[in-house]
């Protein structure tokens, strides 16, 4: 056989959202069908943070499924890096500026898939030069795929996705979600709860970053905050918001990039109003309540 060199080892010529939507919803099928079934549960760095063999599982079909289609690009999956935020930064820092980077969490919400409580999902996104420019997250639960490409849109079963019209704090409904550690961060998202209950019209914590953040998107949440997370939690779920109307920063107010940690996450109307709640209960630190938690970045 005569072997060409010019050939290029990339399988077909699909676009990087055709790619993203393919591995996601593969693997998302794949996970429903563990759902109750996995055989092995491994709790990472706290009996809250857990890790099973369908995370990983999924991990790899989606790096293989990309890879086959992207051999160059660089690639950044939760199941990759050891526990503990000082990894996930360093991981990070090690990627961040490729051209192409595809950010991976297999399963958000894996609490959530262990206990057989249907709100988990896959995300997917691909920054370009540390810029987000696509967004996938799949609930297979729902069969609901969430898509976003920058300047292009977000779309939820094929429809454009807007972020709720809610123009007050009193009229929202609003998600967060509590660090699985405990530790510095617990008593900084207590006191955040303690002060936005009374303003809201009512509080959710469902498990999954981002498919909360998907809901901000389609208007089904007018807003969420969390602290402690991670780019594989947030990169998809930011571009969703952003091209829907909404606006993402981390807890100062500043625009959301990769690298932030403690995200707010809104339609836009009540983003200063929700910032302004949060900021004030982390300024009421009493003594003795723990260590003061570094925000922002
Ligand atoms: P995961 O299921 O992929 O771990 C729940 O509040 C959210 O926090 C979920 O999106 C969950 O993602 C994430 N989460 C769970 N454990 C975490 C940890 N140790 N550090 C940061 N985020 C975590
Ligand atoms: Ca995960």
């Amino acid at each position: 056989m005569v072997s060409d060199s010019r050939i290029e080892p990339i399988v077909g010529r699909k676009s990087f959202a055709a790619v993203a939507i393919n591995s996601a919803s593969k693997a998302g099928e794949w996970i429903k069908t563990k759902l109750g079934g996995f055989t092995s549960l491994n709790i990472k760095s706290s009996p809250g943070d857990l890790v099973t063999e369908v995370d990983k599982g999924a991990e790899t079909m989606i790096r293989n499924l990309i890879m086959t289609h992207f051999p160059d690009h660089s690639f950044l999956g939760e199941e990759g890096v050891e526990p503990g935020p000082e990894a996930s930064s360093a991981a990070l820092r090690d990627v961040m500026d490729a051209e192409y980077l595809w950010i991976v969490d297999p399963i958000d919400g894996t609490t959530n898939f262990v206990h057989g409580f249907p709100f988990f999902c896959v995300s997917i996104a691909l920054a370009c030069k540390g810029e987000v420019i696509l967004g996938v997250v799949y609930d297979p639960s729902r069969d609901e795929l969430f898509i976003a490409e920058k300047g292009k849109g977000a779309y939820v079963h094929g429809k454009r996705m807007r972020v709720s019209p809610d123009a007050v704090l009193r009229e929202s409904l609003v998600a967060t979600g509590f660090p699985p550690y405990g530790g510095a961060a617990l008593p900084l998202n207590m006191r955040q709860l303690l002060a936005v209950v009374p303003k809201v019209r009512n509080v959710r914590s469902n498990g999954s970053a981002a498919l909360h953040l998907a809901y901000v998107a389609a208007g089904r949440l007018s807003a969420f905050w969390e602290v402690g997370l991670n780019a594989w939690d947030m990169a998809a779920g930011y571009l969703l918001i952003q091209e829907s109307g909404g606006r993402v920063t981390d807890m100062k107010g500043e625009p959301y990039h990769l690298g932030v940690r403690n995200v707010v996450a809104t339609n836009g109307h009540i983003h200063d109003e929700l910032l302004q709640v949060l900021q004030s209960a982390e300024s009421e630190g009493e003594p003795g309540t723990g260590t003061p938690f570094k925000h922002g970045e």
